[in-house]
């Protein structure tokens, strides 16, 4: 649950990009935090676990509308995807309260977002959230890739995979290029608003 400042009269809230090694979580963080510059009230801070390239997270809060008067802070975090570094993608999805799923286009990944997802699903579970009530958009990535002929699958495959049971919205995308980030960051943020203004009321 997003956690509530009443002194700054502001709600925090956390989206976590979550996906497999190298699908592009980093890049779509680094296309907002460039493109939507007038919105990040922060540094980007970005820690390199030992020994390898990935990012431990990627942190940028940005100013935007309200709920019930307070200003909404978001947190936006990656987590690394190698598969040794389950105990941080853990740590990262603590008081989670929306996630994007970056899922890797190319053919050859099909395997890593499936089990990525999977990973996903029983992290979330042990902190007792269920992936089909946490807000959710899966975004396919690297669609770019296909015009320089590297084998992808389809959009449509993908839908069939990774959503048929989900059944949240999808979108396809390009970070490097930056197409389709912006509306996949939207949906999610709309997704949590929603999410968080129910919580509120339940819990008055
Ligand atoms: N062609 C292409 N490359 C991408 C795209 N998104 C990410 N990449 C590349 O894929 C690699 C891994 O991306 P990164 O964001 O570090 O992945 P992460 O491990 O999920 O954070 C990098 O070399 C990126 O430049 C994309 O949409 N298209
Ligand atoms: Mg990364």
């Amino acid at each position: 649950m997003a956690s509530i400042n009443f002194k700054k009269k502001e709600i925090e809230c956390k989206i976590v990009y979550y996906g497999p090694g190298r699908s592009g979580k980093t890049t779509n963080l680094e296309y907002i935090f460039k493109s939507y510059k007038n919105y990040v009230s922060g540094e980007m801070i970005s820690i390199k676990t030992e020994g390898d390239r990935t990012l431990f997270f990627d942190f940028l809060p940005m100013g935007i509308g309200k709920i019930k008067g307070f200003n909404v802070r978001l947190q936006l975090y990656t987590v690394p995807g190698q598969v040794q570094y389950k105990s941080t993608r853990k740590l990262v999805l603590k008081q989670v309260d929306g996630i994007v799923f970056v899922a890797d286009s190319v053919n050859v990944r099909r395997g890593k977002n499936i089990l990525s997802l999977q990973d996903m699903q029983a992290n979330l579970k042990e902190y007792g959230i269920s992936i089909y009530k946490i807000p959710l958009v899966l975004q396919y990535n690297k669609r770019d890739l296909g015009d320089q002929g590297i084998p992808l699958m389809t959009v449509e495959q993908m839908e069939k995979e990774l959503n048929s049971q989900l059944r949240v919205p999808s979108f396809p995308a390009s970070a490097m290029i930056g197409t389709g980030v912006g509306k996949t960051l939207k949906e999610c943020l709309k997704l949590t608003i929603v999410s968080i203004r129910k919580q509120l009321k339940l819990a008055q």
